[in-house]
């Protein structure tokens, strides 16, 4: 209403962007959230990355639970022993960076061993020949030297993949920003599910079904007089949604033109994107900056303007309405008051338009009201759905074994085994592997994930989760740790090779990671005072992120691009 066309949210350039996007090119749909992973009928479950477990996606935790009571075969690839890879058949210790040429070689083998599935592919396949082509040096022995993983176990787990099908599922990962060449990775794992031919097969992909509620009759916005600022002139020519750090090189550049405020809601951007100077930098060039938080973060810290939200329980936000297995839709209701002069961000968007002079673009009085004309459009019964929390939308088949029909959204109208779209803009048709940059002398590569108990930056001054976890660890392989004279729980520091030292962490000696990897849980190292609990305890991973590469296809950020060296403390 105000006349601001940009917005973005890191759940794309810095999660699972490249992995919509490389599941887009083949098989013209993104996968969104949840994954539409039939794990719980899944008789063989590859995870690349994807530390379920850790990862609390709760329904696909439990899932896979019940997978591996099961009995389901479970191949899992990570340098790191995870959670997951303790309930695994095989742990596949792969060097970082490397998967493109491990999953290069799940497809050779599959191939050249005629164990893929041949009557998907004729049906629905497009470029086959020129891919089967592509693959033809990819072999188990040339991706042993990339991956350190063995021929012979690349020969094993493929053909383990092939045995099950189609109810194997390689899962299509969730935070996939890695190393910058992200969205071809996450296009390798599609075309491998696709050769297993499970799209709409139990123990595969579903086919989400979703759930629609009328929008709430807005007055029509006035049209923008300008484009989007953060991906000028489709330099990231398959971006479909905002890239946040397109925004922040705009607001750093000037260009296209000058961004002079932002607001920002519900993202901790100094510990989300990569490279912290970068987000300061462009900070400072803003006239203006309003941030909506919780509790004191660092992003509030750097405010002009700081307006304290209620939180979850205090409040009203717009329907949740989520593809799964069924469509459903929920709200979120006030269960307790606010404690002081909180408001929901609802409110603070009303009164700002208010204020502004656009109010009739908020024509609701409150969220009562809002909801309730959007459920009277939609035929939802609002005083149920106040009282159970959420409705279920209709059922339809989501297997082709119960009837389903499959289709794909892409140019040729089927699974794009070699993408003309791509060849078109100057890219890979079939995924290439580079090789990642060796480590400097003496370095490490540094990669992160989830604390089981632990939500991004975000939970670290919980009393009740801080007592659980007060702080992260390094994890140091017991050879590195002991060569380098360090003990199981001695405070360390870590450099990058820009010379960024993060905060005292402790180091975690352990077997169950790579020699030539560091790992730390995301999150902590917080330098904000008001975070008490959380204030300098343990090291932050974005912190020592300064260098990240960009996807050329759709501007994802990678966030394991940096090195780092351990400093004995004096
Ligand atoms: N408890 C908890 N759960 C969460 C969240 C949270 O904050 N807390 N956040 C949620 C969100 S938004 C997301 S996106 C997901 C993220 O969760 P996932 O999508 O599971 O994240 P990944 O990046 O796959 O996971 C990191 C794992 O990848 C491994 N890894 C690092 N480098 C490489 C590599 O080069 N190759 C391979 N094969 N593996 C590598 C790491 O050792 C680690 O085990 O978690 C979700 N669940
Ligand atoms: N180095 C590194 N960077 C990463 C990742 C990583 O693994 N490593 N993961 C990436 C991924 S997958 C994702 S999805 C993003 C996540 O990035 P973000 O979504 O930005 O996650 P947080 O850093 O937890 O920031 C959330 C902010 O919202 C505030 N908040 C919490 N609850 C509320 C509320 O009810 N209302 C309001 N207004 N604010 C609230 C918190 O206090 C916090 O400041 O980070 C990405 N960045
Ligand atoms: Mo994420």
């Amino acid at each position: 209403a105000y006349g601001c066309i940009n917005k973005a949210a890191p759940s794309f350039a810095q999660c699972r962007g490249p992995r919509d996007i490389g599941n887009l090119l083949t098989y013209g749909t993104g996968l969104g959230s949840p994954e539409p992973t039939d794990i719980a009928g899944t008789r063989c479950l590859v995870l690349i990355g994807t530390h379920l477990g850790e990862n609390m996606h709760n329904t696909q935790v439990q899932e896979f639970a019940e997978a591996v009571g099961r009995g389901a075969t479970v191949i899992c690839v990570d340098p790191r022993y995870s959670t997951a890879a303790s309930k695994a058949k095989y742990w596949l210790p792969v060097k970082p960076g490397t998967d493109i040429a491990l999953v290069l070689a799940w497809m050779n083998v599959l191939v050249t061993e005629g164990l893929y599935d041949r009557e998907f592919v004729a049906k629905h396949g497009h470029g086959f020949d020129k891919f089967a082509a592509a693959l033809a040096e990819s072999t188990p022995e040339w991706a042993e030297k990339e991956t350190g993983i063995a021929a012979a176990t690349i020969r094993a787990t493929a053909r383990e993949m092939a045995m099950h099908r189609p109810a194997t599922l390689v899962h299509p990962g969730r935070r996939v920003n890695w190393y910058g060449d992200d969205a071809q990775r996450a296009r390798a794992v599609a075309l491998l599910n696709a050769l297993l031919g499970n799209w709409g097969r139990k123990g595969g992909l579903y086919l989400a079904a979703g759930m629609k509620v009328a929008g709430y009759p807005f007055p029509k916005y006035p049209a923008p007089g300008k484009p989007k600022a953060d991906n000028p002139d489709g330099r990231w020519p398959f971006a479909d949604e905002e890239v946040t750090t397109g925004l922040r090189d705009a607001t750093i550049t000037g260009k296209p033109y000058p961004i002079k405020g932002w607001v920002v809601y519900a993202t901790n951007l100094i510990q989300t994107l990569p490279n912290e100077k970068e987000t300061i930098e462009a900070i400072s060039k803003l006239d203006l900056l309003v941030v909506v938080d919780t509790p004191p973060s660092e992003i509030a810290g750097w405010a002009d303007v700081v307006l304290p939200d209620t939180t979850f329980l205090e409040r009203h936000d717009d329907f949740y309405s989520g593809w799964s297995r069924q469509g459903w839709t929920a709200i979120r209701q006030p269960v307790v008051a606010a404690p002081d002069e909180q408001k929901p961000a609802w409110w603070m968007a009303k009164e700002l338009s208010r204020r502004l002079g656009v109010a009739e673009f908020m024509p609701f009085k409150d969220m009562d009201e809002y909801l309730a004309a959007r459920c009277e459009k939609s035929g939802i019964d609002y005083a149920k759905l106040r009282e159970e929390g959420i409705v279920m939308g209709p059922k339809k088949p989501i297997f082709v074994e119960d009837g389903a029909e499959i289709a794909f959204d892409t140019p040729s109208g089927k699974v794009e085994f070699w993408s003309d779209q791509l060849a078109k803009a100057g890219f890979d048709p079939v995924p290439k592997y580079t090789a990642p940059e060796a480590a400097p002398q003496g370095f490490f590569r540094l990669v992160t994930g989830r604390s089981p108990v632990h939500t991004f930056s975000r939970s670290q001054t919980n009393p009740l989760l801080a007592d659980i976890v007060p702080e992260n660890e390094v994890w140091v392989n017991t050879a590195t740790a002991k060569a380098a004279g360090l003990a199981n729980g001695q405070y360390v520091k870590l450099k990058n090779e820009d010379g960024v030292v993060s905060n005292r962490v402790r180091v975690k000696a352990t077997q169950r990671i790579r020699p030539d990897t560091l790992y730390l849980v995301y999150g902590f190292g917080h330098t904000a005072r008001g975070l008490k609990r959380a204030y300098l305890r343990g090291a932050s991973a974005a912190q020592l992120n300064t260098r990240y590469k960009v996807d050329p296809l759709m501007g994802g950020t990678s966030i394991h691009g940096n090195f780092v060296a351990i400093v004995k403390e004096a």
